[in-house]
């Protein structure tokens, strides 16, 4: 077991479509469970391979509470196959650290994946968990959620990352 980097905005590789998964081996099932740990430790309710600079369409979410811990999913392969309804919820990304934003989603979504087996499963779900499903899929297509603000708030989001990047850059040469 082993913790991975989480990769930051604007590392390139987070831009990029991650590539559909073929062989459930081994090593899948290694990278799930780094993900899964890095996750836990970060703490984050999800984690997108490509935030862990593996390109691959793997994501794990574990949004249940306190008193309901340890529902973890696994999803390779995931897609939407229904969603219903609309919602504005408060998002944070873990590849950008330091800020959050109200997004638009939909309200329910129904996900089909695939778990490490191979195996094909379906779950729909609302609230954080719906969130968090498309805001993880969103990461296989190299989307985030700072790309679905408006273009005036995504610039100002930019300008005070960026600033906030440099002043750090600074501390750590002082
Ligand atoms: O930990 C996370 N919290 C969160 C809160 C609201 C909406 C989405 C999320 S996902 C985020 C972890 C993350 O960055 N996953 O890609
Ligand atoms: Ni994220």
């Amino acid at each position: 077991m082993a913790l991975r980097r989480i990769l930051h905005y604007p590392e390139p590789l987070l831009k990029e479509k991650s590539v559909a998964v073929t062989e459930f081996n081994d090593e899948l099932r290694q990278l799930a469970t780094d993900m899964a740990e890095t996750m836990y430790a970060a703490p984050g309710v999800g984690l997108a391979a490509p935030q862990v600079g593996e390109l691959k369409r793997m994501v794990v979410i574990d949004c249940s509470d306190s008193e309901e811990p340890n529902d973890l999913i696994v999803a390779v392969n995931p897609e939407i196959i229904a969603s219903e309804g609309d919602s504005l919820e408060e998002e944070g990304c873990l590849s950008v650290p330091g800020f959050c934003a109200n997004v638009k989603r939909a309200e329910t979504v129904t996900l089909r994946y695939q778990d490490v087996e191979g195996n094909t499963h379906e779950r729909t779900a609302n609230g954080l968990l719906g969130i968090c499903m498309q805001h993880e899929l969103d990461h296989l297509e190299g989307i985030l959620f700072v790309d679905r603000l408006s273009p005036l708030k995504r610039s100002l989001f930019r300008k005070k990352y960026m600033k906030m990047l440099k002043e750090r850059e600074q501390q750590n040469e002082a």
